[in-house]
């Protein structure tokens, strides 16, 4: 037994002095590695030495990005850009494949993610990429990835999720995301580009991924927090993606995975409704205007008639029967 914990400790010690590499580990224990965590060919790469960027983010660039982000989530929501989900709210993990190796994968209601009922359970893990659970959707250039993930441990490397076409398995797709055993979040894409923060075992993360594919860049967000903008792709000749791959890469080890979302790029948004008829301004009925009493007018006092009047005719008149009858009178 000392002899067995005493060679694991030459291992170890060796592990820490190679920088914490799997495959040095590995190798220490005579173990067959085919590739490292990170998902590179032994030999073709080495795990650990192209440094772990960190992003230096102001809080104006996280204004920035946060709106980046609401309208990405915004975007997804149109129907027509939704090129793969699953929440597993069915309760089944219908249309997902175990790939070779030693995973499970089922639905499990012991944990969920964002306040849902159900997630998929994957178990297993053998040093191996690409083992455990896959789904494929139609190809497509996705701009928007959302995922819930929750590892089951820390300090090893778990819950992946790698997103690329049918050549995934060499060429490691365009996101290579998972739980590093350092305890960070990374995305690994040549170099390594870890979270802010450590992670917590037994906790879902959210994490959302803004792609631009003309520059081959990924936005990466946790929890709506940007971690790293301007991560490239980790495979820069894939042009379209087409699977998504759930697995663990340490031995024995247990996450979560939920809320799967994807939108495309170039699918049209959703068809706007129709235009809506206007609905015609009701007739007002009108406050009835109040009419003013009118000043009454004020009779003028009439003036006094003339003489020319019809009075002065009818005297006219009377004068000249008057004359007449005379004139008849004096005749006689
Ligand atoms: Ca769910
Ligand atoms: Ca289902």
């Amino acid at each position: 037994m000392g002899r067995v914990v005493g060679m694991v400790s030459i291992a170890c010690l060796v592990w820490v002095l190679t920088g914490f590499s799997e495959v040095a580990l590995a190798d220490a224990l005579n173990e067959p590695v085919v590739m490292t965590q990170d998902g590179c060919f032994v030999g073709a790469e080495a795990p650990g030495t192209g440094g772990v960027v960190m992003a230096s983010v102001s809080v104006s660039e996280q204004a920035e990005a946060w709106d980046r982000l609401q309208e990405a989530r915004g975007q997804a929501m149109s129907g027509s850009r939704q090129m793969f989900t699953d929440d597993f709210e069915d309760g089944n993990i219908d249309g997902w494949m175990l790939a070779s190796g030693d995973h499970t994968a089922s639905v499990t209601s012991a944990t969920a993610a964002n306040g849902t009922m159900y997630s998929m359970e994957v178990t297993g893990g053998a040093n191996y990429h690409y083992t455990g659970a896959y789904a494929t959707f139609p190809s497509c250039t996705p701009s928007y990835l959302s995922v819930w993930l929750q590892p089951a441990a820390i300090g090893v490397s778990t819950t992946y999720f790698v997103v690329g076409d049918s050549s995934i398995g060499t060429n490691n797709g365009v996101v290579f995301l998972y739980a590093h055993d350092g305890g960070v979040w990374r995305i690994y894409s040549g170099s390594a580009y870890s979270s802010l923060n450590v992670y917590t075992a037994n906790t879902w993360y959210h994490h959302e991924m803004i792609l631009d594919w003309n520059t081959r860049l990924v936005d990466w967000y946790i929890d709506g927090v940007l971690q790293h903008s301007g991560i490239p792709f980790r495979s820069p000749s894939t042009t379209a993606v087409d699977r998504v791959h759930a697995y663990h890469y340490a031995y024995s080890s247990t996450g979560w995975f939920d809320e799967y979302y994807f939108s495309d790029s170039t699918a049209p948004t959703a068809t706007p409704s129709a235009t809506p008829t206007d609905t015609p301004i009701p007739t007002v009925t009108p406050t009835p205007t109040v009419v003013p009493t009118e000043t009454p007018v004020i009779t003028p006092t009439p003036a006094p008639v003339p003489a020319t009047g019809p009075a002065g005719l009818g005297l006219l008149l009377g004068a000249v029967g008057m004359v007449l009858a005379l004139s008849f009178y004096r005749r006689r």
